[in-house]
């Protein structure tokens, strides 16, 4: 059977349920350590998504231990864009999270996430620079940074986002198609981002504090990885179809 315009448009939000089942995803590369601290202030959810890779300090043992209900997804690319799309694949709830592993996202602002997603937002975005938000560790390089590709995602995007490349997110899983995430860097927020605006869903910004990683390295380079988001934001401009996916998905389906 070939796909219709209706088999196309078949991601309109569904009924919001009062008690949404949140899946929180969480890629990890090398973050042993972290993992107490960060699974210690986890609310109560309906599921914990491991993505791991590369790991080699035995941070899928230490989770299994910690969580024995926690679902684990290994990737086979490197890259934080390849995680996020493993477990948003894997994922089963109707609110997805995105926590970073290292401790700078305190798990218990999940809540506020879930708050706004409840209230009528389609996409929670986490953001530092908005009253109630901060962030322990940025150095002034990277807010440089970040707020001029902020800007130039406003200006090309019609947007009102005040933290680009910020990874704390939440999003009911309607959103999942027109994401489509097929990145494998840092750039990923960026495109999840511009992806969100161009479908038209609703976007709230809320606040959020970001702490310094708690033990070992960061993995983003900041040049490296900001010419990336900047890559990310000319191809996303001239990408025609902004949801191609759903005709893909609609074929697959047919
Ligand atoms: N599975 C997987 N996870 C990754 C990879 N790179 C980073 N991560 C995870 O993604 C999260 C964010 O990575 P960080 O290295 O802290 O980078 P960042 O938070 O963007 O940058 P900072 O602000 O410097 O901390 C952490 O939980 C990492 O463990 C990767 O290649 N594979
Ligand atoms: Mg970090």
């Amino acid at each position: 059977m070939a796909a219709t315009t209706t088999d196309i448009i078949d991601t309109a939000p569904p009924a919001r349920s009062p008690l949404p089942r949140v899946s929180v995803v969480v890629p990890t590369l090398n973050e042993a350590a972290n993992l107490p601290h960060v699974f210690a202030e986890l609310p109560d959810v309906h599921e914990v998504i491991l993505v791991d890779g590369f790991s080699t300090d035995g941070t899928i043992d230490v989770a299994r231990r910690l969580r024995p209900d926690i679902r684990v997804v290994t990737t086979d690319v490197r890259g934080k864009g390849a995680a996020l799309r493993a477990g948003f694949d894997a994922a089963q709830g109707d609110l997805v999270v995105m926590l970073d592993a290292d401790g700078s996202a305190d798990p218990r602002e999940i809540d506020a996430f879930v708050a706004a997603l409840k209230a009528g937002a389609d996409f929670a975005k986490g953001s530092r620079f908005v009253d109630g938000g901060g962030s322990a560790d940025i150095t002034p390089l990277r807010q440089l940074g970040n707020r001029a590709l902020n800007g130039i995602v406003n200006l090309l995007y019609g947007t009102g986002y005040s933290d680009l490349c910020y990874g704390y997110n939440a999003f009911w899983r309607h959103c999942l198609p027109h994401m489509n995430v097929d990145c494998s860097g840092f750039e990923v927020e960026t495109l999840i981002n511009i992806r969100i605006a161009r479908a038209g869903l609703a976007v709230a910004e809320v606040p959020s504090f970001k702490r310094e990683r708690i033990h070992g390295a960061s993995n983003l380079r900041t040049f490296r990885d900001g010419l990336r988001v900047l890559r990310t934001i000319c191809r996303e401009r001239f990408r025609r179809a902004p949801c191609g996916v759903q005709l893909d998905r609609a074929l697959d389906a047919a």
